[in-house]
């Protein structure tokens, strides 16, 4: 058997009851073949695909916190350590109910190799809790944060691990852990990003994750000869992601038509109103429901739909598998030509190999959604020399990262035979930059 399914079914049968993290590592080690069968006896010898499939450290902690009525609640808190060879440990915090170790697993590991693809000093982690933010006041939310930080902080540092936000965690939440950190331990460091911009955030860290998947979808038609400027889109949830990915596209010309939260999803012909769902998401934290009272030439479904509407391009945006192969035919049938990961594995592996092998360029997401933890990167710098960059200054960098890291996935694709093959691209390039780390640094 090759090493690579070796290791593979290793996983497996260490980690049961990981669906999640077993794609992860499925799609990752499948396209790293080339690579690992080049050098497969120095490989197996370090053992270095067991070394980079385990955590360095994963811990696990209970998160007590009270209610409004005095009832006490006890949550599951999660930090997954996987690999610092090139940096500290970098990567949200995810707060949702469907939380369990698979998925930590499975986002840090894909972190590892997305925080490599940006090209700056920054290792891969990943946490959260399957606490559920949606109906909880203010208050609660507070309690809940301050608790999950006091045992967090044990772990993380502004030179260890810096978490930032996820599904279920923003700027509130991001804020509240802050504060906690600084009581607890007396520092006021770059401990985590994301912050708010009166206590050294970065400007443009809202904004990056979506903006920086409209630059890199922008890049990689142009490269195709095609542009980006009047396309129609298709955009999936209605979060930080989703939002700001809406807003940028709108910014270069292009018009989306639908956005989704977890009970329904919106078409509107016109182009989403971004100020409406700003004010429905950000301020008011309600559901999309309410969209049609502000816009009343849209539609409101309940349930699961926006990959049924005709679009040029597709950035699903809300969370993993949420794009099926079912879901890959009526886009491909409706003649979408690009498709861009906003989320961490939104698109099932069938529905990705639709795609590519229907002439769909897909962009996976820790080459398009790089962006986001990119411009934490930038925050932990202005953090590190106490500055603060103006919006352009970041904005720009973040747009040549993005750009750069296109390049970077496609010469790896063509580098081992597979031209246009954007996830294989993305996997060998991160792989390379760690791997290079991890072996200078010799067995640790
Ligand atoms: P938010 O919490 O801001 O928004 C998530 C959106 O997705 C909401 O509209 C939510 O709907 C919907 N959603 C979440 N879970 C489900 C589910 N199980 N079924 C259906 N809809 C769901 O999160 P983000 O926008 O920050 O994150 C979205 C995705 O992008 C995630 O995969 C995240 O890992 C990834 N990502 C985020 C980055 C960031 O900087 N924030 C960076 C890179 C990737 P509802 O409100 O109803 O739950
Ligand atoms: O999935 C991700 O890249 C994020 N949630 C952002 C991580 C970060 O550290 O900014």
């Amino acid at each position: 058997m090759s090493y690579v399914d070796e290791v593979i079914e290793s996983v497996i049968r260490e980690n049961p009851n990981e669906p999640e993290f077993h794609q992860a590592i499925r799609e990752v080690l499948d396209s790293l073949r080339p690579v690992v069968e080049a050098n497969e006896q120095q490989y197996r010898r370090d053992a270095l695909l067991e070394r980079l499939v385990n955590p360095e450290r994963q811990i696990k902690f209970r998160v007590p916190w009270i209610d409004d009525c005095g009832q006490v609640h006890v949550n599951t808190g999660y930090r997954v350590q996987f690999n610092s060879a090139i940096g500290p440990y970098k990567g949200g915090l995810r707060l949702h109910p469907s939380v369990n170790l698979g998925i930590i697993k499975f986002l840090g590991f894909e972190q590892i190799f997305k925080n490599s693809l940006t090209g700056l000093p920054i290792g891969g982690g990943k946490g959260g809790s399957d606490f559920d933010p949606k109906g909880k006041s203010d208050r609660e939310i507070m309690a809940f944060c301050q608790n999950f930080m006091s045992e967090l902080c044990k772990y993380i540092g502004a030179d260890t691990d810096v978490p930032a936000g996820d599904i279920g965690t923003g700027a509130r939440e991001i804020g509240y852990m802050f504060g906690q950190y600084k009581k607890l331990r007396g520092l006021f460091e770059g401990v985590l990003t994301g912050k708010g911009l009166s206590y050294s955030g970065s400007l443009a860290r809202t904004e990056a994750t979506g903006y920086g998947v409209l630059y890199i979808t922008e890049e990689m038609l142009k490269c195709h000869g095609e542009k980006l400027e009047g396309k129609t889109i298709a955009v999936s949830g209605a979060g930080n992601v989703a939002i700001y990915a809406i807003e940028k596209a709108h910014q270069l010309g292009c018009r989306v038509v639908t956005c989704s939260d977890s009970t329904g999803w919106i078409y509107d012909p016109d182009g989403i109103d971004i100020d409406a769902l700003k004010e429905i998401k950000e301020v008011k934290r309600e559901r999309l429901s309410v969209y049609p009272d502000y816009r009343p030439n849209a539609e409101y479904h309940e349930g699961k739909g926006v990959w049924n509407v005709k679009c040029d391009v597709a950035l699903p945006c809300a969370t993993q598998n949420e794009l099926t192969l079912e879901d890959a035919k009526q886009l491909v049938k409706n003649g979408v030509t690009a498709v861009a990961e906003g989320a961490n594995m939104p698109t099932t592996m069938e529905a990705t190999e639709y795609f590519q092998s229907n002439g769909v360029y897909f962009l996976p997401g820790k080459a398009a959604n790089a962006g986001g933890v990119a411009t934490s990167a930038l925050e932990m710098s202005q953090n590190s020399e106490r500055l603060s960059w103006s919006f352009d200054d970041v904005d720009a960098k973040l747009k040549e990262i993005m750009i750069n890291l296109y390049h970077n996935i496609d010469r790896a694709a063509e580098k081992y035979g597979c031209g246009g093959n954007y996830v294989i691209g993305a996997n060998i390039a991160g792989f390379e930059k760690v791997v290079n780390a991890m072996n200078a640094q010799g067995i640790v």
